[in-house]
């Protein structure tokens, strides 16, 4: 490396010394030196260093205008199209990035053009870049052609956001139990406490966490000097969520492949539909999907799931009407181990002719997947059903007698005036809330989410 002296090299510099100016850029001089190579822009060489020294400082104007003059082989591909779409040429970055062609590329190219308003153009790029996405992107870029799609008018279904759909699901509970009503222009005082206590009542809250929430909102409002009712919806709002402080829980899946979950509960509550929902959304994952048709009490339980294992695109293990339970796990366990399954969903009875035998019958279901997968299920899911509301608590209790539940899936919230029951089968369970069943459709499945549920509950 040659050094020079300090005035030697700004000297050098000053006549276009290329290594000169290296240095003094090296030296941290980034200012002095884009000053020393603007002076010598006709030569190519010195106009490169320019070049990159703009686009690593952000003088993207600049950049443009040395691309406009000078012609585009200053930089790389990957810097002109940052050049170009950071002052907006859209159009031109376009061009780059798809000279580039890596997933990035593709999907930033895809939205620029969707941006552009070229819809048809970026739903062919977004779909290439989709082939290069890994697991983790693909949702972003799937979301993105959903919206494309929708936009052209080629699907019609309405993806609504999740607030919409906890709204949708609580509509007949808000209306039978009219908490933003009572929350409005109120002043403080015991009769308003009272009515809340019977909507939390209504709600199917359950009486004694009723009057424990209520009983609390009171102190409170004393402590802090509330005197609007506006205030204290805040903080009922605020205790609500406490109250299910321990409800919320993902689903534990994909830690291992097969990823086994059980589906227990009593007949109708929505076990069937449930695997169907879910089988749809892990086969949009694409992850391979099978269904193993453990409910063998009746015929039509077995043909149901196959509807659903259709409708999903997923496979499914079955045997006739009447067959052991167990055995056909067995038959399905062993099938998802060699062929490479990623999530197996156990659709199991939800009666037989006694109680005993039931429990007896789903203990032996897990017996056979831990035979020949100890570490499984990841999941034993117990559907209960929203319209049943707090009822359900007492069935609940008799299947966990069989087996631990590792969460609940409240289904038909849609349906049910009984939206308050979450927070009393959350609580007197101690099982979190993992998935809510807000319609029959297959993307009405949803994630119970805490926030979201309070918020939707109360406004
Ligand atoms: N509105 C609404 N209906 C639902 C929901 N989930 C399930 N259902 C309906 O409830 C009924 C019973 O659901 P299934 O999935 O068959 O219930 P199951 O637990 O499998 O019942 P068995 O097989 O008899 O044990 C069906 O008509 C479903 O369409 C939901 O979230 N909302
Ligand atoms: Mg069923």
């Amino acid at each position: 490396m040659i050094f020079f002296k300090k005035s030697d090299i700004y000297r050098r510099a000053e006549k276009g010394d290329k290594s000169a100016i290296l240095e003094i850029l090296k030296k941290g001089e980034r200012k002095k030196a884009k000053k020393l190579l603007e002076k010598h822009l006709d030569n190519p060489d010195l106009r490169k260093v320019l070049f990159d020294l703009c686009v690593e400082d952000e003088y993207y104007m600049q950049a443009l205008e040395l691309l406009s003059e000078y012609g585009s082989d200053l930089g790389t591909t990957r810097q002109r199209a940052v050049v170009y779409e950071k002052t907006g040429n859209y159009k031109e970055a376009v061009q780059e990035l798809l000279k580039i062609g890596d997933f990035d590329s593709l999907y930033k190219a895809g939205l620029l053009l969707d941006s552009l308003g070229e819809k048809e153009k970026a739903l062919e790029i977004l779909k290439r870049a989709l082939n290069l996405a890994s697991p983790t992107e693909k949702e972003n870029v799937e979301e993105v052609i959903h919206r494309i799609k929708l936009d052209l008018g080629l699907i019609k279904e309405s993806k609504e956001s999740l607030l919409e759909k906890f709204r949708k699901g609580l509509k007949k509970t808000k209306e039978k139990v009219e908490f933003g009503v009572v929350f409005r222009g109120r002043k403080i005082d015991e009769e308003l406490f009272e009515e809340m206590e019977e909507l939390f009542v209504k709600a199917d809250m359950g009486v004694k966490t009723a009057v424990n929430l209520v009983e609390d909102l009171r102190k409170l409002a004393i402590r802090k000097n509330l005197k609007t009712s506006e205030e204290l919806k805040k903080f009922t709002k605020i205790k609500v969520k406490e109250l299910l402080s321990d409800c919320e829980a993902q689903l534990k899946v994909g830690e291992r492949s097969p990823s086994v979950i059980v589906f227990l509960g009593v007949n109708g509550s929505g076990k069937t539909t449930t695997i169907g929902k879910l089988a749809y959304r892990f086969v949009k994952e694409e992850k391979k999907t099978l269904l193993i048709a453990a409910d063998t009490f009746r015929a039509a339980a077995i043909e149901q799931l196959e509807v659903w294992a259709r409708r999903s695109g997923a496979d499914i293990v079955k045997k006739s009407e009447g067959s052991d339970p167990a055995a056909v796990v067995y038959e399905g366990i062993e099938k998802a181990l060699k062929e490479n399954y990623s999530i197996v969903l156990v659709d199991t009875a939800g009666r037989l002719h006694t109680k005993e035998p039931l429990i007896k019958e789903l203990r032996k279901v897990k017996k056979v997947i831990q035979k020949l997968i100890p570490e499984e299920p990841s999941e034993v899911l117990l559907v209960l059903d929203a319209t049943v509301g707090q009822n359900s608590i007492q069935q609940a209790k008799v299947f966990r007698e069989a087996l631990e539940v590792t969460g609940i899936v409240i289904t038909k919230l849609d349906g049910s005036a009984k939206g308050g029951s979450v927070v009393a089968i959350c609580r007197e369970l101690k099982i979190p809330v993992k998935l809510i069943g807000v319609g029959e459709g297959v993307e009405d499945l949803q994630s119970f989410k805490k926030e979201e549920y309070v918020e939707a509950l109360f406004d």
